[in-house]
């Protein structure tokens, strides 16, 4: 489907900025934007230029804010409709969708968020679905430094990130972050179609820093929201998928009351339709299947849909349990096994106790892998989200 990210605040505009790096050309990427009331943050994106930066709330002098969440929100009622047309060059009515990314603990895209939701929604019919960020425990507490309280110490930084010997981004001490949290899920559960939160503690690994694997998380969410708004979104011309998989399909997974849906995803590296047969595609017109072998094609499915369902997801689910479950299978046509297919949908329906599983298909034509989404909406609380919402009971 073709999707409009917005990105907010520093977290939701490295976010955009990686989108825009990977997928620029990709159909599914209707348009980008990264806001944030901090220069030197927009500063840092590569790939999104000026014209699809914009810095507002001259009120905070061009700096962030520092996790002051009612900075945030009264920013955020003050700018909307000016955030909404700073959107405009990017063509927001063509969007099937908006996703507004942000890291929930902070106080610019924090704040800005709920309105900007709203101000989308009363512009567009289209669904506006938040994509956010969960902060790590860690972030709140006090640093052991004797730096003392407030202060925008490291804490436990100074690794080494995985690319390299760079010494990591510090992680800023956020003593509110988990109060913002809880406050910002509510408020955009109450605006938004859906939330799709992205738990950055359960994704670091023993040792790391936020600061230190940020940019590996980074390209995890990145994927995913990739994966599943680019699902089905094949370029003009190429396959057209047995069961394509469009905008009205995710939006009945995920409902839109705002609820918390989990995103799964698994690959896995299969051969590439032999030579001869594209050959041959261009030749006569016709698409004859290339050779690929059944069993194949049948273990290469089920794994990437058990790998997608039981391996981390963007938030835990409980028991795994959802109400409604989307799965999308992609991958060279040739393999796309469709009696695997309806073998893992209902592996996956009795895996998730849901009755109502959506499918579709994601052809990739020159594609090397074989790949699953599982996307599981009407959840019980995941534990995580009873922490941060126990902070503000
Ligand atoms: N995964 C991931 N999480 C991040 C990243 N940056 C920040 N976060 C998380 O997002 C929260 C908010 O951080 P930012 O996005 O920097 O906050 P902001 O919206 O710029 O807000 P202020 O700087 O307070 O005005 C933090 O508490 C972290 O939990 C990032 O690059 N990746
Ligand atoms: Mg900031």
């Amino acid at each position: 489907m073709r999707v409009h990210v917005i990105g907010l605040g520093g977290a939701g505009g490295r976010i955009a900025d990686r989108l825009a790096a990977e997928h620029d050309p990709d159909p599914f990427l209707a348009g980008v934007n990264a806001f944030d009331t901090d220069t030197d943050a927009l500063g840092t994106l590569d790939a999104l230029g000026e014209e699809r930066r914009y810095r507002f709330g001259d009120a905070a002098g061009g700096d962030g804010l520092g996790g002051d969440l009612h900075a945030g929100r009264r920013l955020g009622d003050a700018h909307a409709s000016e955030l909404g047309r700073a959107m405009d060059d990017q063509r927001p009515s063509l969007a099937e969708a908006f996703l507004i990314v942000v890291g929930l603990g902070g106080g610019a895209g924090a704040g800005a968020a709920p309105a900007l939701a709203e101000e989308l929604s009363r512009l567009y019919d289209a669904p506006v679905y938040a994509f956010g960020f969960l902060p790590t425990p860690s972030e709140t507490e006090e640093p052991d430094d004797g730096d003392g309280p407030g202060s925008a110490s490291a804490g436990p930084s100074g690794a080494a990130t995985s690319s390299g010997n760079e010494p990591a981004p510090p992680t800023p001490h956020r003593p509110l972050a988990e109060r913002n949290a809880a406050r910002t899920l509510d408020a955009l559960s109450d605006r938004c179609a859906a939330v799709f939160p992205f738990d950055n503690a359960a994704w670091l690994r023993p040792g790391e820093t936020l600061g230190g694997a940020r940019d590996r998380l980074n390209g995890v969410a990145a994927e995913r929201i990739a994966a599943l708004f680019g699902a089905g979104e094949t370029p003009d011309g190429t396959a057209t998928p047995q069961q394509v998989l469009d905008a009205s399909d995710v939006a009945r997974a995920v409902g839109s009351d705002g609820e918390i849906a989990a995103i799964g995803h698994a690959t896995q590296q299969v051969e590439s339709p032999d030579e001869g047969s594209r050959f041959g595609l261009g030749l006569f017109g016709s698409s004859e299947p290339a050779e690929v072998d059944a069993s194949a094609a049948v273990s290469a499915i089920e794994t990437v849909i058990r790998k997608a369902t039981r391996g981390k997801n963007t938030i835990e689910v409980p028991e795994g349990r959802a109400d409604r479950t989307l799965l999308v299978v992609g991958g060279p046509p040739a393999w796309l096994n469709r009696e695997a297919i309806a073998d893992g949908r209902r592996w996956l329906a009795e895996e998730t106790g849901s009755d109502a599983i959506l499918s579709g298909d994601a052809p990739v034509p020159d594609g090397d892998a074989v790949s699953a989404v599982v996307i599981r909406s009407g959840v019980d609380e995941p534990d995580r989200i009873r922490e941060l919402r126990e902070t503000i009971a």
